[in-house]
């Protein structure tokens, strides 16, 4: 087996001199004596030219910011590694999906999509997936989002598009949230939108962490075998933890309480050695099967129900290494469509076509010109042959002649004609007029809306109903209000009239001949639960002066050896006396964290009644999270007035199996929807 990570020795070499034990320098390797002050004529005279240090330092310091992304700014990464389960030679001669025995090193940014590189992580937006494969025969990045859905058709409306949903240019408000008349107005102007709309206001838009949502390919591309063959095909990742979201309310205050929440939750899980884990599918169509289907496979606007292609799992992906340099690889990283290796190929999908372009042109002002492939972030760890030379940033010293033919450079680089593994674009014949002209086949905005509409369970689809209702409510203006409310009821009556209603508008009329598609469940949430396990759940135990120490050993035990995170969070850092008079640990003061920022509380026997802990326990309650109780503190709950029999709450008066299966079974469920509301 070859599990050397050629990527990681790669990198080792890029890394710069270790600063321990070592005196500060200048960049020209000169040995500074004095950092703290500039060079003055006199203690309180004016600084002289001639300080070298000072004058470079500053100068450094001026240059240290790069333009951000114009979307996309706000991201976290990771490496990792792909291995497929087995050769998938049938449908692609891609060398990294041949041999379960080699693992191709990845590098992995997951981001939001409006909010400028500050921003916080749990807005509700797209979330960016996108992965660098560093393959034996060459970068393969696949540029994806947690939804399989775009919002636009044409790449010539990206423009249009993000300028809608970007902060309005007045004023730059609002930071990192879609709830603004501009984005509205579009989206009631642009029923093309409306698709990955019906994504944005479901709780895919608020997942848990990045290890809990899935990823898409979006496009419709092709897998192409050694013999030329073409399938065309569309990539799913799925998360082994499932796909878990957040509730709204709770996802606004995590903006506030920890508004790193995903960035630290990634870098927690890696640096703990939960690593994260997503398995790669693929939704295979043959060639001549293209136009099998009542919409368009070219039109990034929709998907093919799971129901209609199986998703055919291929190999999987692992997480297990964090950045050392945010800026050097994370900000660094350069991502684009057109990065393909040989058996793989694009389809004429008029997005992916305006992709093809645009990355390589954001990456030459964002990056400074045209050597950052050269970046140690983004090196192929195969070898690199070209003739392009020169340019700013450029690291590498070439020798020997730079153009093709050449016969002075014995012809070197060779143009790999007869060599198996160059790439080559697959042959397609194409013929037709030139105009600007949308396909007819990409006309039908409102049967895939229905569709996801219909497969939401009941509590995905309040979700969504107070998602539009929050939305709108926040544009000022009636007629984009009036306007969207009238283009879902081209979708669902009942939805239109309950958005309308929360929006204090009269009810739509009836459309006629409304779609009707039959559901797709692998759509819900409720059928992407994962592997069931606790791993990385976040559990609070309140603790307090004479707490049942007992109590606490047995839950941390068994939720530890689950995998789960358990924090025991008491008035103040330090310790408490536990009900036998010891001294007993607390991890956090309660005051420096928040319950939105844990999946459960428990009280064990002893734990305090106070008004934080009340607060506490009421919120994750309220969130649909899990609340168990032990012992004394089972009249705790109570006297909340939290129904024991209600689910997702646990009380008992010891820690026995009985207990200890129903915590870890309710923590499992991730959340609890059918509850009776949170006592006032
Ligand atoms: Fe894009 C960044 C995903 C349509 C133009 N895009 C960017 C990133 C992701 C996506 C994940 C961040 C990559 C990173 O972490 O560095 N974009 C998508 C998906 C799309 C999509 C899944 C639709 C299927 N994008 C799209 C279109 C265009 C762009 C139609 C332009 C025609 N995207 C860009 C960009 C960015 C970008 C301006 C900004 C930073 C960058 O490329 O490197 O070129």
């Amino acid at each position: 087996m070859t599990h050397k990570d050629p990527k990681q020795y790669q990198r080792d070499t890029h890394r710069a001199a270790d600063p321990s034990g070592g005196a500060l320098t200048t960049d020209q390797g000169v040995t500074v004596d004095h950092t703290d002050d500039s060079l003055t004529v006199g203690e309180r005279g004016p600084t002289l030219m001639e300080d070298f240090h000072f004058r470079e330092k500053l100068t450094h310091f001026d240059h240290e910011r790069i333009p951000e992304r114009v979307v996309h700014a706000r991201g976290s990464a990771a490496y990792g590694y792909f291995e497929p389960y087995r050769s998938c030679a049938e449908f692609t001669r891609a060398a990294f999906l041949q041999d379960p025995d080699v693992r191709t090193p990845v590098f992995v940014r997951f981001s939001t999509v409006q909010g400028p590189r500050g921003s916080a992580d749990t807005v509700r937006d797209v979330r960016g997936f996108a992965t660098k494969f560093y393959t034996s025969e060459g970068n393969y990045d696949l540029v994806g989002n947690n939804f399989p859905v775009f919002f636009i058709q044409d790449g010539i409306k990206f423009p249009d598009f993000v300028h809608a949903v970007k902060p309005e240019p007045h004023n730059e408000v609002p930071t990192g949230a879609s709830a603004h008349d501009t984005l509205w107005d579009f989206v009631s102007l642009q029923p093309e939108t409306l698709h990955t709309i019906f994504w944005l206001m479901s709780d895919r838009a608020i997942p848990r962490s990045f290890r809990m949502m899935q990823g898409f390919g979006v496009h419709t591309f092709r897998f192409v075998t050694a013999e030329g063959r073409a399938t065309l095909v569309k990539f799913h990742w799925t998360p082994k933890l499932g796909v878990h979201s957040l509730v709204w309310d709770e996802a606004q205050e995590i903006q506030g309480r920890d508004p790193d929440y995903h960035r630290k939750d990634l870098w927690e899980a890696i640096a703990s050695g939960a690593y994260p884990e997503y398995e790669l599918g693929v939704q295979l169509v043959p060639e001549e099967d293209e136009f099998a289907f009542d919409f368009d496979l070219l039109d990034p606007t929709k998907i093919i129900p799971e129901e209609q292609v199986p998703v055919r799992p291929i190999g999987r992906m692992v997480l297990n290494r964090n950045p050392d340099n945010f800026f050097a690889e994370t900000e660094q990283v350069a991502f684009h469509t057109a990065n393909v290796v040989p058996g793989i190929d694009f389809t004429d999908d008029p997005l992916l076509q305006a992709r093809n372009f645009s990355y390589l042109d954001t990456q030459l002002i964002r990056l400074g010109g045209p050597n950052f492939s050269q970046l140690p972030v983004n090196q192929p760890v195969d070898a690199v042959r070209t003739n392009q030379r020169d340019g700013h940033g450029q690291h590498a010293i070439h020798t020997g002649t730079n153009y093709t033919p050449n016969s002075l450079g014995g012809g070197c680089p060779a143009v790999g004609g007869g060599d198996p593994s160059a790439f080559r674009h697959l042959r397609t014949h194409l013929e037709g007029q030139k105009l600007r002209k949308r396909s007819a086949s990409f006309e039908d905005h409102y049967t895939q809306p229905a569709l996801f509409w219909r497969s939401m369970s009941g509590w995905e689809q309040r979700h969504m109903v107070d998602a539009f209702r929050f939305e709108l409510g926040k544009c000022d203006s009636r007629q984009v209000r009036a306007r969207t409310v009238d283009q879902l009821a081209h979708v669902d009556h009942e939805l239109a009239t309950a958005v309308a209603d929360g929006l204090g508008i009269a009810a739509p009329d009836r459309v006629d001949g409304l779609p009707d598609p039959r559901p797709s469940p692998a759509l819900s949430l409720e059928n992407l639960r994962g592997d069931g396990s606790i791993a990385t759940r976040k559990v609070a135990l309140l603790v307090g002066p004479g707490i049942a120490a007992d109590d606490c050993t047995a839950v941390r035990e068994t939720l530890e050896a689950g995998g789960a995170v358990v924090e025991e969070l008491g008035p103040a850092f330090g310790t408490v006396t536990d009900a036998d008079g010891k001294p007993h640990p607390v991890d956090k003061a309660l005051s420096t964290v928040a319950p939105v920022l844990y999946d459960a509380v428990v009280l064990p026997g002893g734990a305090p009644d106070d008004e934080p802990a009340r607060r506490f326990v009421r919120d994750v309650y309220r969130h649909g999270k899990t609340v168990a109780a032990l012992g004394g503190a089972a009249s705790v709950a109570a006297s909340l007035g939290l129904p024991e029999s209600a689910a997702g709450v646990t009380a008992a008066a010891a820690p026995d199996e009985e207990f200890l299966s129903a915590l870890t079974a309710d923590l499992t469920h991730h959340r609890h929807w059918d509850r009776p509301p949170v006592p006032a």
